[in-house]
This record gives C-alpha cells, structure tokens and sequence, in this order.
C-alpha cells in the first residue's frame, strides 16, 4: 500500500487554490467631541497621512460619519485599531477607530 503523502497533487495543481490573504479597512467614525486637530494628527501619526489628505479624511468622517483611514492584513489591521484607541483614551477622547473586511 502507498503512503497518504504519496496521494498529494503535485504543487502546481494545489497551488491556484491559494487564496490571497483577505484585507480589513480600518475606519474612523465620527463623534461630536473628538476635536478635529486631534484626529488630524493621528492620520498622520498612525497611518502616514500628509497634513492635506489627514484633512480631507477628517472632514469625511465629519460629515458622512465614517472614512477609511487604511488598508491592511488582519494583523496590521488590528494592531492600528489598538494603537489608535489606546491614544485617544489616553488622551480622554470618545474617538472610535474600527476595521472591517473589505
Ligand atoms: N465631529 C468632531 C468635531 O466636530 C470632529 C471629528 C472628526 C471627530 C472625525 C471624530 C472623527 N469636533
């Protein structure tokens, strides 16, 4: 009898049923306390915003309620949602930063 390793398909016939790892966008909501400089800032800060696009990010989460801040792996994903929440209790702010899948 053969071994079960000698049944596997060889690589080339697996390998298109590889699936790219999903990505999570991660989304800051708005709130009637953040202050708008603040939330500026932590685009810059956390995801590398420059001053003009942290700006426009900021004024869409204003208006519409929400904005994407970044696209990322699980992971990093994660990791912003943490860091940025912990900054803005540290700083005594109600700012909510969240990730979904895209
Ligand atoms: N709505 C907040 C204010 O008027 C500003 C804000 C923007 C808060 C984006 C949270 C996210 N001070």
């Amino acid at each position: 009898m053969p071994s079960r390793k000698e049944h596997r398909q060889p690589l080339l016939e697996r390998e298109p049923r590889l699936k790219e790892p999903s990505r999570y966008r991660v989304l800051l909501l708005n709130d009637d306390f953040t202050p708008m400089d603040y939330v500026v800032q932590v685009l810059q800060q956390y995801f590398h915003k420059t001053h003009e696009e942290a700006v426009q990010i900021m004024l869409e989460v204003h208006h519409s309620g929400r904005g994407i801040c970044g696209v990322y792996p699980y992971d990093m994903a994660e990791t912003k949602v943490a860091l940025v929440t912990a900054d803005a209790r540290q700083h005594q702010h109600p700012l909510r930063c969240t990730m979904e899948k895209e």
